[in-house]
């Protein structure tokens, strides 16, 4: 574990990035114009899970489910461990994680970790309506909600197994076979996940930076350690924050934070709430629910920019490397690379969940 500045050589990305046609804009919450433009006439809404109807929320699951099921359609040679269509968007995870440990590059603990899981988890929606006939947005997870309702974790809807994501697998110490990441104290379980819809869900890369082939099961260790950091007065605090360096440290935290503090800070705690494979940050896709927290950050960071729209429609900061500030601040050129998933593009376009059409914008989607 190395969070400390790495004084290696800081190599320039900031080379234009190709505005390449096939950003995934292409289903029916957009509206072609007669000159054939796109805009965002009709946002598809983003509700909280438990907000959506039962037949609504098993949709949902089905169409994670199908992407289980679809063979992968990675590159030859970019993602030799992807078996499924769920395998490519973890495997870009991990690809897009490399360097965090070294401080050497990737997409946490810099100033563009909002805007790229943005662009990641616009791009799973497009995936689960394009590929799996999913016609809803991607829900989000309010854990405060939770947190505030004093039910033990097992009876949170989210890991229903009937309608919801199912729960704990049961009681290992065994953590290392699964996790490349330090083991979370409080875990209840840790084993393979025992009931709901992932009961046989293969995870084929992880943990940690491995891409190749590595069939396991799904882990979840349900860690109520982690409930304090999802209340909702360390959200609301994280809103009232001036600028968007402030807001940016209160989800992720400061640059000097030891990795145990992950636990203390929400961004981190949504993932070590599911333990499992769930609390190793670079494979942490592997687990399901990722898509649902990472939503509800998106959430509250659009919910920061609509407080002053003006500024933060355009105000970005923090460092382009890990705890390295020698590689520079971020600006609105900075690249978010999906790999094959999407094209590269300026974080510019992501600003605004409603821009598409607008000055490139590529999203189109709503908050309720
Ligand atoms: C988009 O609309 C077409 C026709 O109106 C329909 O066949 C298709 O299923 C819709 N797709 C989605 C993702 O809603
Ligand atoms: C999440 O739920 C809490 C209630 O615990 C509520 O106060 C908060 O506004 C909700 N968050 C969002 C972004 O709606
Ligand atoms: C797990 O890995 C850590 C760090 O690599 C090591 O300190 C610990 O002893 C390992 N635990 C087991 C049970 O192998
Ligand atoms: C898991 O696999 C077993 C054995 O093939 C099967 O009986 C069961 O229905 C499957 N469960 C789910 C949720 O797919
Ligand atoms: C990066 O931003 C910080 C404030 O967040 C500032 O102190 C620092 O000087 C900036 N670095 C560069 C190279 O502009
Ligand atoms: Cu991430």
């Amino acid at each position: 574990m190395r969070f400390l500045p790495l004084l290696a050589a800081f190599i320039g990305l900031t080379a234009a990035v190709p505005l390449a046609e096939n950003v995934p804009r292409d289903n029916n919450n957009t509206q072609v114009e007669s000159s054939g433009a796109k805009t965002c006439r009709k946002p598809i809404v983003r509700k909280e899970w438990r907000t959506l109807s039962i037949p609504e929320r098993k949709r949902y699951l089905a169409a994670v489910l199908c992407l289980t099921k679809k063979p992968s359609k990675a590159p030859s040679g970019a993602a030799p461990g992807a078996r499924h269509r769920y395998d490519d968007f973890n495997t870009v995870h991990i690809i897009m994680s490399d360097g965090f440990l070294t401080g050497s590059g990737g997409v946490h603990m810099v100033g563009f970790f909002l805007h790229w899981h943005r662009y990641f988890v616009a791009t799973y929606e497009q995936a689960l309506r394009d590929e799996c006939g999913y016609t809803g947005a991607q829900p989000y997870w309010n854990w405060s909600l939770d947190a505030a309702s004093g039910l033990p974790m097992e009876q949170w809807p989210i890991y229903n197994p009937d309608y919801g994501f199912g729960g704990n697998g049961p009681y290992t110490t065994d953590h290392n076979a699964t996790v490349s990441w330090p083991y979370q104290a409080g875990q209840t379980g840790g084993g393979c996940v025992s009931d709901g819809p992932f009961v046989n869900m293969t995870v084929n890369v992880g943990p940690g930076l491995q891409i190749g082939y590595n069939p396991h099961c799904l882990h979840r260790g349900l860690n109520p350690d982690t409930i304090p950091a999802l209340k909702k007065e360390n959200t609301d605090a994280a809103l009232l924050k001036g600028s968007f360096v402030e807001f940016d440290t209160a989800v992720q935290g400061a640059q000097d934070m030891k990795p145990e503090d992950g636990i203390t800070i929400f961004h981190g705690a949504g993932h070590y709430a599911q333990g499992g494979d769930s609390t190793d940050f670079i494979s942490s896709t592997s687990e399901p629910i990722f898509w649902l927290h990472h939503a509800y950050i998106d959430y509250l960071y659009w919910q920061w920019q609509q407080k002053n729209p003006e500024v933060r429609l355009s105000e970005v900061g923090g460092v382009r490397l890990p705890f390295n500030p020698s590689g520079g601040n971020v600006t609105l050129d900075q690249p978010l690379n999906l790999k094959w998933e999407a094209d590269t593009i300026p974080l510019s376009r992501v600003m605004d969940i409603q821009g598409l059409g607008k000055d490139g914008g590529v999203l189109c989607y709503d908050y309720e």
